[in-house]
């Protein structure tokens, strides 16, 4: 299976993305993990993302707070999938979320929720499962677990509240 590289705006961001990083680590997914910034590293960002597609990456997921530009460049240097996820640095994460997810038309970034990292990792995984029937049963299982615990939790808030049925 090809690695999937997770690229951080600063290490600041390391403790949203390190939920992405154990997510993939769950699943089995090989993974490589690098700070660039898009202002900070241009041109080491650029030689980075020119050569992922030769690299043996299969996609980028890109995490970056403030005037997230990470995503966007990644994106505009490969056709490789480039999943961001907006890091709440300021603003709510509101300055994150539309630099990252308002991308001009030609070049797509798949933006998740500000701070989404769990659900950066679960689509870079369902990406990969269309090639990967391993990963597409341990999603089928992942779902499950999430439905049994939701409904556990159910029962216990209907035996508090609802006492008299
Ligand atoms: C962005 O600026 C980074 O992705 C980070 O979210 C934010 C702040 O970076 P630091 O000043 O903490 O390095 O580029």
């Amino acid at each position: 299976m090809k690695k999937v590289a997770v690229v951080l705006g600063s290490d600041s961001d390391l403790k949203v993305v390190e939920k992405t990083i154990s997510t993939l680590k769950e699943f089995s997914v090989p993974y490589e993990v690098h700070i660039l910034s898009a202002h900070r590293t241009p041109d080491q960002l650029t030689a980075f993302a020119k050569s992922a597609e030769s690299s043996d990456i299969s996609l980028i997921i890109a995490a970056a707070g403030k005037a997230a530009h990470l995503g966007g460049v990644i994106a505009s240097h490969t056709v490789l999938p480039v999943i961001a996820i907006p890091i709440d640095s300021s603003l709510n994460g509101l300055d994150a979320l539309l630099s990252t997810v308002q991308m001009p038309s030609g070049i797509p970034v798949a933006t998740v929720a500000v701070n989404g990292a769990l659900n950066a990792a679960l689509l870079a995984i369902q990406i990969l499962s269309i090639n990967e029937p391993v990963l597409l049963e341990k999603l089928k299982i992942y779902r499950q677990n999430n439905t049994q615990a939701v409904l556990e939790k159910n029962n216990i808030i209907e035996e508090i509240f609802n006492i008299k049925r």
